[in-house]
């Protein structure tokens, strides 16, 4: 905290002080505060010093109440509903923004503009980010907040002036002594992705509704009635434009004006930059698109606009859009469809995975026609039936999932998934555990076609025996055609049996026979893991190995030996004792052993690191396939450690379902969230 000066001070002293001296003293520092905590992000002082500032002042107030003032952080805190909205008639109207998808449409836009300026020199533009929330107006009279206007249609809005007077980092006085007689500052207001997932896991604690996304709680924030409830709820705001001015120079160009809002204590994000002609304007548009994932917020695209306001008033505008500026939006990453039908889908271990078969949508730059639900229980939360119109978040490389159902649009005759009693795939019985979110087709491998085709890609995947040109189609026609049964089999395939196969030429299948006949040399470590062994990834594979050297020591070793192994615990221990103890498994080592398959016994793998050594993680929610322990046992067998709080030093949050106040603290923190299938690939999983 930096010192309030000596005069003020003294001025200021508590008990000595004149009330009103004092009341604007602790008004001037709680505001210095707020900016410097809301907008700057460098906060100054520690919260209970605040809280014991602003209790001072609000008892000051009350024991004076001449001395109230429009400008008091105690008039942040909401007031009674109102009955409506007023509506506001902006004095200058709201516009609204072009928009740009592709190079093409950039180039163009900076054609026009050079065209519109009559030069062939390259233009000066501001680039900045923009935000998924809503636009507003605030004005400010002699430097005081007065008025907060959403857009509405651009000539009037509605006036949400209580509600915005809650938005911490607005200030509710300019920070100077010579302020415009009138400005209109524009800006969005947003909520952060972490404030929203807060907000969110009260509501799920509350039983209430949760929002679909940050935008939509945005806006059902600032558009309440009763601005108690919108001061409970993060709010942000980043101003990027200007409205009407009277009484001050207008900057003379867009950076400048935004640079003037910084000093103004008005908040502006730090994405920007000015940047020369379309080409300087695409690396900006390229550089966020890949930072987007790890920005604190949502943000739909980048603007653009011509620099100099001059030139900007130059150009003029095309009905409601200016021509000095685009809006080169990113491919959206939720999207609206049908849900045509919930299928389930058989996993390599059997599991269940609830899938919505989707009337086809452009999603996240790809079309998306399936979107996992992930398990029964996930379903029944989000209540998604057939025939439901949902929303499809695609996010990044992230498996295409439904966010929520749109009640609004819900069919009569909407019907609800039922998860199958038999396995679609073999028929046999599907069970729940008690303690699994997932359920699983209790056929294995032996009876179920889906389970083997899983476990034969598994086998030969390139971590696991590395058979090169052994892939999904192929597996499919091998199993679906009774060529092969287990990973066995693999190796008694010949010329003739593989060239009867669709697209399979003479010289593909040798290709695929060579592999094959290649991949019969191998490490102990790469065989356990082939195997499959439910739990066990890469890195307990390689640990096995290394403790044991030799496979027969595995294969008898007890649960109390297994358990011996750095870095396993019961789970895994239990699984391997489990999988050796069946016969059919044992016959499948021992035909691989007879077909050719073998590795240097006694190798160490002592010198491999472990993966996730020094990497410490925190499990939160329910994950869809793993339980806690579950997950936490394969973490520990990596070399990574679990613990139960969020801090700087964590390394990843792994968030399934419900997921609370661990993962918004980890996104506070910047700390990297991981779902499940995330996990498994640090795991080394396939
Ligand atoms: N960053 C930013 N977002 N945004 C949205 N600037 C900006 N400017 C806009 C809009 C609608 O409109 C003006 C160009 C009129």
């Amino acid at each position: 905290m930096s010192e309030p000066d000596l005069f003020s001070l003294v001025q200021a002293e508590p008990g000595s002080a004149a009330p009103a001296k004092r009341a604007a003293w602790l008004r001037a520092e709680l505001n210095r505060h707020n900016h410097a905590y809301y907008v700057l992000d460098q906060p100054t002082i520690p919260d209970a010093e605040y809280d014991a500032l602003f209790r001072e002042l609000q008892v000051l107030e009350q024991d004076h109440p001449e001395l109230a003032s429009a400008d008091s952080p105690t008039r942040r805190v909401g007031a009674p509903p109102l009955p409506q909205f007023e509506t506001v008639t902006h004095a200058v109207p709201m516009l609204s923004i072009n928009n740009g998808f592709s190079d093409e449409d950039i180039i163009a836009f900076d054609r026009r503009v050079r065209d519109g300026l009559k030069t062939t020199d390259e233009v000066e533009y501001a680039a900045e980010l923009k935000f998924d929330g809503l636009a507003i107006n605030l004005r400010y009279e002699d430097g005081l907040l007065v008025r907060a206007a959403t857009r509405g249609d651009g000539a009037t809005g509605e006036d949400v002036t209580t509600n915005i007077r809650t938005v911490r980092s607005i200030p509710l006085r300019l920070l100077t002594d010579n302020p415009p007689r009138v400005i209109d500052v524009r800006g969005e207001v947003l909520m952060f992705k972490a404030d929203f997932a807060r907000l969110n896991a009260r509501q799920r604690e509350a039983g209430q509704r949760e929002f679909v996304n940050p935008r939509n709680a945005a806006a059902g924030s600032l558009r309440q009635l009763d601005s108690r409830i919108t001061s409970q709820r993060s709010l942000r705001f980043f101003a990027y434009g200007i409205g009407f001015l009277e009484g001050a120079e207008m900057p003379p160009t867009h950076a400048a004006l935004l640079d003037w809002y910084a000093q103004l204590g008005v908040p502006v994000c730090s994405e920007r930059a000015v940047l020369t002609g379309a080409q300087g304007l695409l690396a900006f548009y390229r550089d966020i698109g890949q930072r987007r994932p790890g920005l604190p917020y949502d943000i739909d695209g980048v603007v653009y606009k011509v620099n100099r306001l001059e030139e900007q008033q130059k150009l003029g505008f095309v009905s409601r859009a200016p021509r000095f500026a685009l809006a080169h939006k990113f491919p959206a990453e939720e999207a609206t469809t049908v849900v045509q039908d919930i299928v389930v889908q058989v996993g390599r271990t059997g599991a269940i995975t609830p899938v919505a078969r989707l009337a086809p949508v452009f999603v996240g730059g790809v079309t998306v026609t399936n979107a996992t639900l992930h398990n029964e229980d996930e379903v029944r939360r989000k209540d998604i039936r057939i025939g439901d119109t949902v929303i499809v978040r695609r996010a990044g490389d992230v498996i295409p999932e439904v966010v929520a159902h749109v009640p609004e649009r819900r069919p009569a005759d909407a019907r609800e998934f039922q998860m199958p009693v038999n396995c679609p795939v073999c028929g046999s019985p599907i069970v729940r555990l008690e303690d699994e979110a997932v359920a699983r087709c209790s056929g294995g491998w032996i009876k179920c076609g889906a389970q083997r085709k899983g476990g034969l890609l598994h086998f030969v995947s390139r971590r696991a025996m590395d058979v090169e040109g052994l892939g999904d189609q192929l597996v499919e026609q091998l199993v679906d055609k009774h060529v092969i049964t287990t990973a066995a089999d693999l190796y008694k395939l010949g010329l003739s049996a593989l060239v009867e196969l669709e697209r399979m030429a003479q010289k593909s299948a040798q290709n695929v026979l060579d592999a094959l006949e290649k991949s019969k040399s191998t490490t102990l470590a790469r065989f356990i893991y082939a195997l499959g062994i439910r739990h066990v990834g890469e890195s307990t594979a390689k640990e096995l190995a290394r403790h044991f050297g030799r496979l027969d020591e595995v294969i008898q070793a007890s649960e109390e030996r297994l358990l011996e192994v750095a870095d396993i615990g019961p789970v895994v221990a239990r699984s391997v004792r489990s999988f050796f103890a069946d016969p059919l498994n044992i016959e499948l080592v021992e035909q691989l052993r007879a077909a050719g398959v073998h590795w240097p016994e006694g190798e160490s793998h002592a010198a491999v690191p472990k993966p996730l050594q020094g990497k410490v993680f925190v499990l939160t929610g329910t994950l869809p396939t793993l339980t806690r322990d579950e997950a936490a046992a394969l973490i520990e067998a990596a070399g990574g450690k679990v613990s139960g709080s969020v801090s700087k030093k964590t390394s990843y949050v792994v968030a399934g379902e419900e997921a609370g106040s661990k993962l918004a603290k980890a996104q506070e923190l910047g700390v990297t969230v991981l779902d499940e299938d995330g996990l498994n690939q640090l795991l080394g999983e396939e």
